[in-house]
């Protein structure tokens, strides 16, 4: 019998919601409990009771993922952008930021940085925060889902109306009412920041797909809120490459495997007592650069 086509829209632990070319959802698992299927997925599958066996993953363009101490985590495959929201509240974690970056560099995935919430006063903080990725070509767009929804589909629809487009960010950010703003029928369940408690609130738990199109040729993910982002997928020496204003400047370095810490003549701490590299950016590096040279496992 051959095998059907389909797309990974959703994944549930160890189900999975296949999209056939027809359009029709059918309920999978995976042959042999592979833990090997993202949402973005393209797989070969057989008809099974009432819903299907996925028997095969093909070869995937692109994949984010990240790699904590003891656990590894796929966003998704096959997208052809990022988009990382920060938000004016809660006030943005500048090494989540980087961090997410760093990962979307190292699979070869264009970001973008989105300032939402622009409405509130800490707009402006936030906004300095970000002045480094401005100035390393990192494209950052502004705006105020809630506050003018529409100046926010104007600013993001060009963007995201070709391929697949990940929204990735803290929780409570605005990630699931961008979703809603950009494709009105998504009834993405948003979460209330006024309830104290967390029990209740309506934070978004499994990646989601949405279509903007009917003719299904662009859609939008909405994800979790992440915490951590471990990045020990990324090799130590390949770090700097992954980080344009540092990079910018290595090349200039007295020793060719200058690490940027303490070797004398080094052109990025030089760039940086100058000003032209966030003193804030070096200690990330350097932190991170630690961080990566760790002993594995
Ligand atoms: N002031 C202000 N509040 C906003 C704006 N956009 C979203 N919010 C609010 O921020 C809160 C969180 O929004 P969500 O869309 O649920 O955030 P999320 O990123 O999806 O959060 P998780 O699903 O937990 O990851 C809600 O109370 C929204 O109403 C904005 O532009 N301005
Ligand atoms: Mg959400
Ligand atoms: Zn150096």
């Amino acid at each position: 019998m051959p095998l059907n086509n389909g797309l990974v829209v959703g994944a549930h632990g160890r189900h999975f919601v296949v999209e056939t070319p027809e359009r029709q959802r059918i309920l999978c698992h995976r042959r042999g409990k592979k833990g090997d299927c993202v949402v973005g997925d393209r797989v070969e599958w057989n008809v099974s009771g009432d819903g299907g066996v996925i028997e095969q993953v093909l070869p995937r363009r692109s994949l984010l993922w990240r790699q904590d101490r003891w656990r590894s985590k796929s966003f998704a495959a096959n997208i052809d952008r990022l988009i990382v929201l920060v938000a004016s509240v809660p006030p943005m974690s500048e090494s989540l930021l980087a961090r997410a970056l760093v990962a979307a560099a190292h699979a070869d995935i264009t970001a973008h940085v989105l300032l939402n919430k622009v409405d509130l006063p800490e707009a402006d903080a936030a906004r300095q925060r970000l002045e480094p990725y401005r100035r390393m070509q990192v494209p950052v767009l502004e705006v105020s889902v809630k506050g003018d929804a529409a100046h926010a589909r104007a600013q993001l629809l060009p963007l995201v109306s070709q391929g697949v487009t990940l929204l990735l960010g803290a929780s409570g950010v605005g990630k699931s009412t961008l979703i809603n703003a950009l494709i009105p029928d998504a009834a993405a369940q948003v979460g209330e920041i006024s309830q104290a408690l967390n029990a209740g609130r309506h934070t978004t738990t499994t990646t989601s797909w949405y279509w903007l199109d009917a003719q299904h040729e662009a859609a939008v993910l909405d994800s979790p809120g992440f915490q951590e982002f471990g990045l020990l997928q990324v090799p130590p020496e390949q770090l700097v490459g992954l980080l344009p204003d540092i990079a910018a400047h290595a090349a200039a370095c007295r020793f060719v495997n200058c690490t940027h810490r303490s070797e004398p003549d080094c052109a990025v701490r030089e760039a940086t007592a100058r000003g032209e590299v966030s003193a804030g950016r070096l200690r990330f590096y350097q932190e991170l650069y630690d961080e990566l040279s760790q002993p594995r496992w």
